[in-house]
């Protein structure tokens, strides 16, 4: 039997956890916005997120993902209070309970707070592009997911155009990369993603999923999020309630790309299905 890897364990470190990326891992999907938990009053609203954290966690998510600023094209923006208010008692929450919890965010001041509360990684769709945002992950330990989008989310589906979309979010990613390790955010605290669905076409997601391993080859390990996006309803024609099978398969696909991470809506799903695509990858490995 030949080792699992060449060139040594990934591990991603996030704060004093590590999570060892020598296997997929799942980020499970926590939507913290009114829409999603808050019929029933704020401790409903609260009692709810963090049962629906704890069916994700039980059903194999590694990281949980919470976020209180929805970043749907179609979405209101929030002020900062009202998103620190949304998130931090359910990171509190998860953290004293011993998860890894990621907060998707591009508020530094909403970093911090949720770092205070316990979160290990940040997820940043805007690649820690505000003004003090480097600055407010560089002294924490955290990691970080640094995200490509086109535009803000209010413009970005208006026609994007790339010459090669593939080279130009590479590119991106890593300068964004560099800026972080100069502003002493060490390697193996940093996480990419193209950002499918943020300023691109059918024909731009498709590119940067079936070169995802281009992506990949930038070293740093890559985050896919493909959960239930339009692109899947593009190609299946399923509305966003019946993307679930679309969804799996998508995720399957960036990990046979070279995904280090998926996240993902249906965790359980996905969880077995990356077991199952996992074991013919051993199976053919050890023959
Ligand atoms: C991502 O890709 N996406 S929020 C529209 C949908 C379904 C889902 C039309 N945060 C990402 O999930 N963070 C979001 O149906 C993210 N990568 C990272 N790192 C958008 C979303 C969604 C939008």
């Amino acid at each position: 039997m030949r080792p699992a890897a060449a060139g040594g364990t990934t591990v991603l470190r996030c704060g004093v956890r590590t999570l060892d990326l020598s296997r997929p891992r799942v980020m499970g999907i926590l939507n913290v916005t009114p829409d999603s938990f808050s019929d029933g009053g704020r401790y409903a609203g609260l009692a709810r997120a963090l049962d629906r954290a704890r069916a994700m966690l039980a059903d194999g998510a590694d990281v949980v993902d919470v976020g209180g600023e929805s970043t749907r094209p179609d979405s209101d923006r929030v002020d900062e209070a009202t998103e620190l208010a949304r998130v931090v008692p359910v990171i509190e929450a998860l953290a004293r309970e011993g998860a890894l919890v990621s907060v998707d965010t591009t508020k530094p001041g909403v970093m911090r707070a949720a770092i205070g509360a316990g979160a290990a990684i940040v997820n940043d769709v805007g690649a820690l592009g505000a003004p003090g945002a480097i600055e407010a992950i560089a002294g924490s330990g955290v990691a970080v997911c640094l995200m490509h989008m086109r535009g803000t989310p209010a413009t970005m589906q208006s026609a994007p155009e790339y010459a090669d979309v593939v080279a130009e979010v590479r590119g991106f990613l890593e300068a964004r990369a560099r800026a972080c390790e100069a502003a002493g955010i060490a390697r193996d605290r940093i996480v990419v993603d193209p950002g499918f669905g943020f300023g691109k076409t059918l024909a731009h997601n498709l590119d940067l999923l079936a070169r995802l391993d281009e992506i990949a080859a930038s070293g740093y390990p890559v985050l896919a999020g493909l959960s239930r996006k339009s692109m899947l309803g593009a190609i299946t024609g399923r509305p966003e309630g019946e993307r679930m099978a679309a969804s799996v398969a998508a995720a399957l696909s960036a990990v046979q790309r070279g995904a280090a991470i998926v996240r993902v809506h249906d965790v359980r799903e996905t969880v077995d299905a990356l077991a199952v695509w996992r074991a013919t990858v051993e199976q053919e490995r050890n023959r």
